[in-house]
């Protein structure tokens, strides 16, 4: 076995204090998850990708809509990458999603890459929002993995989070937008909920319930910031009832020719970890 294989694979030590705190806060910033060759090798890989296939290539800042402005967004890099697929279907990582969740099996729901440019002078705030507005899953038990391929200051836009927000219902039926930034501030700020923005140092890596609030500010640094990211979802769940436009666009592209009431098993799907009692 490589040494890449065998980083991947190898367990992350999760204590029964982290998994509470996950529980309790809907969120958590693990340190040492990779180390600096690991997360070298792998931003060079996906930096060429996003490159290759960025599809805002051709729009100015000023041109771009907030959600375009808040990233460059390149899905399902597993499909297109054989060394990237080793990341996303990785058991050190799909491990770490199963002790959190206190579930038996993870399985892919997506994965994409996040790239958050400098911005010079036009804000680029990612706003708030919970991911499970776009996903037609019948299940709380969802988590995705936000992994900076370098380390990200306070000045890069590093993902900010509204620590126990996953406990509250206001905000849900908002998709990213600069409505759902105005009005989940202020529900926030009413419950009075403690906000975390901090830096990542390397090989940090976050992990985040599908419910959590959490927002990034504006990347006011001169260097892009390069994150990837997983979604886990438990193995076994079905899909749910399709509430929104976003859960039929999130269908086709993930869960493709599946229906509500079906378990949430396609070829996009694959089980990453599944605990061998
Ligand atoms: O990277 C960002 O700015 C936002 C990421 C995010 O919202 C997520 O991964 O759920």
């Amino acid at each position: 076995m490589n040494t890449l294989d065998h980083i991947l694979g190898e367990a992350y030590p999760i204590t029964e204090e982290q998994i509470s705190w996950y529980q309790e806060n809907g969120f958590i910033k693990l340190k040492h998850v990779f180390g600096q060759e690991t997360l070298d090798f792998f931003n060079k890989e996906i930096t060429r990708i996003v490159h290759e296939r960025n599809p805002l290539l051709k729009k100015t800042m000023e041109e771009r809509t907030t959600f375009e402005k808040a990233f460059i967004q390149i899905g399902n890099l597993f499909r297109i990458d054989e060394t990237v697929k080793k990341l996303v279907l990785s058991k050190r990582l799909g491990k770490i999603a199963a002790d959190l969740m206190q579930v038996e099996g993870v399985r892919l729901y997506h994965d994409q890459a996040l790239y958050k440019e400098p911005t010079g002078k036009t804000s680029n705030i990612t706003p708030w929002h919970a991911d499970q507005y776009y996903w037609p899953l019948d299940t709380l038990n969802t988590v995705t993995a936000w992994i900076p391929l370098q380390r990200t200051t306070r000045e890069m836009g590093p993902l900010a989070f509204s620590m126990g927000s996953q406990k509250y219902d206001f905000g849900r039926d908002l998709e990213i937008s600069d409505k759902s930034e105005d009005k989940i501030q202020r529900a926030l700020a009413e419950a009075n909920l403690e906000f975390i923005d901090t830096g990542f140092d390397v090989g940090e890596v976050s992990f985040h319930s599908g419910w959590t609030f959490h927002r990034a500010s504006a990347n006011t640094s001169d260097k892009v910031r390069a994150v990837m990211t997983i979604i886990y979802m438990e193995d076994g769940i079905k899909v749910s009832e399709f509430r929104n436009k976003n859960h039929i666009l999130d269908r086709d592209a993930f869960l493709p020719g599946l229906n509500p009431g079906d378990l949430a098993i396609s070829e996009m799907n694959p089980l990453i970890y599944k605990n061998q009692k």
